[in-house]
């Protein structure tokens, strides 16, 4: 059994959740309110650009913080991915590279650095174990991005080993929840089939269009499950080694489109985009070593959607890039 105390946080200890407007970080920053935790420090892109350096070690010399959520980054869907390869691979770098450092610097005493399932092989034996990490070539639509987070990822073992730093890293698989990106040309499929079938519905229309051949298989994870991973492993865990965080469990786009137009729009009919990408053909991570470490994701994933379009209808107008069209990027 975990001793659950391992990292026993304060409840005042200042906590910096970096990329606070994103979903992970709203996730984290409503989780940890919801568990007593007094002093959150965020920080929004206009007061501090995470790329730069100097400006990231003086809001650390000053605001001191005792643990930091790494939640920062630019991202992306499918698409965005493959056509903003240059940009996924320099914000992403900077910003890990600074917040690291910084928290070298002004002694941070544990920070969790987050992944993603994309830091692996294409080709990987599935579901995926930590392992398999640098065992061969990547997916090549998701590649800047992939070599951005794994650069993170060996940052913080490298800081570890070189200067004793006790920072972890999490590796979410495909996410999904309230604050997601509803643009279609740059969101993820979730929200972007959320959104499709809700405006087939409203416009009466016959089918709604999904990007590429439906047969990709994708791992969906809560986002509150996610954040309810972090702050676990941010209590419990601290060795080199990334943790998978997901439930395990994959479905094809065919079979989420569906489930989705069950929720929304039955009436819809799926038409398939060969022109779009399919991206990796399989990605579903193994999770064994995080249900070692005593924890498991509870959301079930057409409840999931309930709740993300509740959100969503709630929040249209505010909802990130909900009034974009296709023709925006
Ligand atoms: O969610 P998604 O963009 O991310 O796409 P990835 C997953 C699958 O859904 C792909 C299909 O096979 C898409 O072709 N899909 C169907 C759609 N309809 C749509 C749609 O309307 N929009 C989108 N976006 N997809 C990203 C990576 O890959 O996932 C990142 O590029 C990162 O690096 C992230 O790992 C979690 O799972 O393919």
């Amino acid at each position: 059994m975990v001793d659950i105390s391992l990292e026993n946080m304060a409840v005042d200890a200042p906590i910096f959740i970096a990329g606070h407007n994103g979903m992970v970080g709203s996730a984290l920053l409503r989780l940890l309110k919801k568990e007593g935790f007094t002093n959150l420090l965020t920080v929004s892109r206009n007061e501090v650009d995470l790329r730069d350096q100097s400006a990231v070690n003086n809001w650390f010399a000053e605001y001191r913080p005792t643990y930091v959520f790494l939640a920062a980054g630019t991202v992306g869907g499918v698409y965005a991915n493959a056509t903003r390869q240059a940009e996924f691979l320099y914000d992403n770098l900077m910003i890990h590279a600074t917040v690291v450092e910084a928290s070298r610097q002004n002694d941070v005493r544990k920070l969790l650095y987050l992944g993603s399932s994309c830091i692996y092989p294409r080709s990987s034996h599935q579901p995926i174990v930590e392992e398999a990490l640098l065992s061969g070539p990547l997916e090549p639509t998701n590649e800047g991005y992939a070599i951005a987070k794994i650069a993170g990822i060996k940052l913080c073992q490298f800081y570890r080993e070189q200067y004793g730093k006790n920072f972890i890293t999490v590796m979410p698989t495909n996410l999904y929840g309230p604050n997601d990106n509803f643009d279609l040309l740059s969101s993820h499929v979730l929200p972007a089939l959320l959104r499709k079938f809700h405006e087939a519905k409203t416009a009466g229309a016959q089918s709604v269009s999904v990007w590429g051949s439906g047969k990709a298989r994708r791992e969906f994870l809560h986002v509150d499950d996610l954040a309810e991973a972090c702050l676990h492993l941010m209590r419990t865990y601290s060795s080199p080694e990334h943790v998978n965080v997901g439930t395990g469990i994959d479905i094809s786009i065919r079979e989420l489109a569906t489930m989705i137009g069950s929720v929304i729009y039955p009436e819809a009919e799926l038409a398939f985009d060969a022109t779009k990408p399919d991206g990796m053909p399989r990605k579903v991570l193994d999770v064994s070593r995080l249900t070692e470490l005593g924890w498991k994701a509870n959301r079930g994933l057409r409840e999931g959607i309930e709740e993300t379009y509740a959100w969503f209808l709630e929040n249209q107008e505010t909802a990130r890039g909900a009034q974009r069209g296709v023709s925006s990027l």
